[in-house]
């Protein structure tokens, strides 16, 4: 088995950030974002006053601060700045919605929230239902305040609250230097929120030495990361796969990042890359996609990199005729921080998620968790040391997912001879939709919430790159006719309360829906109609 050899103390922002000063780089370029440059030795004095400032407010080891971020230089000064004081931050999804937040900073009970400026109106109608919430930084938003005015002068102005903390002067009221605090290198390090079919969000808790033996062994040993790399990744930081990929594998080679506070549309991307040259690139199969269809070049990129869901092989071979540029799929997850089986650069089976990453093992399995044979489809098991822990306040979940050295990933998978895998579905209904998960009973119960819908139930549909998205099935109460009208009502419905990219992008009225003897509505049934009329 791969061992890391970490010392018991261990703190990963001294790993990630200082170690890079120490050996040296600190005058090298760390981050670049639009057209602002930090050094490995900004990125620390950031870190340390960022941590003096939450040890300040009263915040010790162990507690959670939550960040609600854009991708710009502050997330990897508050993400290790927390991490160096001893604390947790907990990476919150920008493009969730105030009852999710309500329910992450409840769950997680942050003393701390550090929020970007345009981002605060989403927490504006919660902030009298926070009990465990004691302090507000914003980020970015006094006028003329400097580095971080770009971003928020996209948005509605937000009046700051006179008990809110201007992320700005706090840190220029701190000072640059804080002693790491005294973690050993399994304490909790950092969290993130997974969803699940049912049931509440799932609090990842992951542990100061997994971000280190995710960069030794995908990040080495399959990306062959380099100090002379630039990463740019269009999935952002708050995801797993953005936070490996734009914080800790350019810090653990100390290479450059480059980000991209705004919205990854394929005109933003191609900019970014023509401004920065980066080496190294990331995005989700549905940006691949998008990409495709727009102008653009891809100069000075070694390699590109997809994950979140299955890559089509179509999107693969098309990018390799207009780029010359491989395109490497790999599966990762919340709970794994990151990739565990990847295809390899020169070494790429389309449609396969390709071999087990070294550093991991994989094993797929039938009902009874025997090994099934090659080109059987079981469900896929892996085990590898930057697992998570556990689920915050979530016994049942964590021992149904984390089974001893194993961890369930909820997919079903086959293997064929030579070791590649195969994505074959998920074991539950969840929908992968732009790389993040969608809860069909989520997006029901908030149908549900309309007056017309009498009934409704949502399935994963392929558009037209075989790509899913959600589709919703509606049975109207009686004084509603079907039309397009209400179709576009009813899509508006959701998009008001759930984040966007969860809405039905195609609605089915129905006289009534499949149910079972008891009442359950046959999702697969509706599957099986769908699967009909898309043969026909
Ligand atoms: C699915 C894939 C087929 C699969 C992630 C890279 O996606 C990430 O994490 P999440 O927790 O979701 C995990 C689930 O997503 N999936 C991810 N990648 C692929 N299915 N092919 C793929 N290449 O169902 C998995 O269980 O949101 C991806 C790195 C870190 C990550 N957290």
């Amino acid at each position: 088995p791969y061992s890391l050899n970490l010392p018991d103390a261990f703190n990963a922002a001294d790993h990630f950030v200082d170690r890079n000063v120490r050996e040296g780089r600190g005058e090298k370029v760390a981050v670049l974002c639009e057209d602002r440059s930090f050094t490995y030795a900004d990125i620390q004095a950031g870190m340390n006053r960022f941590g003096n400032a939450l040890k300040s407010l009263g915040v010790r080891m162990e507690e959670r601060v939550s960040l609600l971020l854009l991708d710009t230089e502050v997330y990897p000064q508050a993400f290790f700045g927390a991490i160096k004081a001893g604390a947790v931050p907990v990476c919150l999804n920008t493009m969730n919605r105030t009852q999710d937040f309500q329910f992450y900073l409840n769950d997680s009970r942050s003393r701390v929230l550090v929020v970007d400026a345009p981002l605060l109106e989403q927490i504006e109608p919660i902030r009298g239902s926070l009990p465990f919430l004691e302090h507000v930084i914003v980020v970015g938003q006094r006028q003329g305040g400097g580095q971080h005015t770009p971003h928020a002068a996209s948005s509605a102005v937000q009046t700051l609250r006179p008990a809110d903390l201007d992320f700005d002067e706090l840190l220029a009221a701190h000072s640059d230097r804080l002693d790491t605090a005294p973690t050993c290198r399994d304490d909790a390090c950092f969290w993130l929120y997974s969803s699940g079919s049912t049931g509440s969000p799932k609090g990842t808790v992951h542990l100061q030495h997994d971000m280190v033996y995710a960069a030794s062994t995908y990040g080495i040993k399959v990306l062959d990361i380099r100090e002379d790399d630039v990463f740019f990744s269009a999935a952002k930081l708050f995801f797993a796969y953005g936070l490996g990929n734009g914080i800790y594998f350019p810090f653990h080679v100390g290479a450059t990042a480059v980000y991209l506070p705004q919205r990854p549309t394929p005109e933003q991307v191609y900019a970014t890359v023509r401004r920065h040259r980066p080496t190294l690139f990331f995005g989700v199969p549905t940006l691949y996609g998008q990409m495709l269809e727009q102008e653009g070049t891809m100069p000075g990129v070694r390699l590109c990199v997809s994950a979140g869901e299955a890559l089509p092989p179509a999107y693969l071979h098309r990018w390799k005729a207009r780029f010359q540029l491989d395109i490497l799929d790999g599966i990762g997850s919340t709970e794994m921080a990151h990739i565990f089986v990847s295809n390899r650069p020169g070494e790429i089976t389309p449609g396969s998620s390709g071999k087990v990453v070294p550093g991991y093992e994989a094993r797929i399995v039938d009902e009874s968790m025997h090994d099934v044979s090659p080109g059987e489809i079981g469900t896929l098991l892996v085990k590898g040391d930057s697992a998570a822990a556990y689920y915050w306040n979530k016994h049942g979940k964590t021992s149904e997912t984390m089974m001893g050295q194993w961890l369930n990933t909820g997919d079903k998978y086959y293997c064929d001879h030579q070791g590649y895998f195969f994505c074959a579905g998920r074991s539950d209904d969840m929908l992968k939709v732009g790389g993040i998960w969608v809860s069909p009973n989520e997006v029901e119960a908030c149908l549900i919430e309309h007056p017309d819908v009498l009934e409704c139930a949502v399935i994963g549909a392929c558009d037209e790159d075989d790509l899913v998205k959600p589709m919703a099935f509606v049975v109207l109460g009686p004084a509603k006719e079907p039309s397009e009208q209400v179709e576009t009502e009813l899509k508006e419905f959701v998009k008001s309360s759930l984040a966007l990219y969860k809405y039905p992008r195609w609605i089915r009225f129905m006289d009534e829906l499949p149910k079972t003897a008891t009442g359950k509505i046959k999702r697969f049934e509706l599957r099986n109609l769908l699967q009909q009329q898309q043969a026909a």
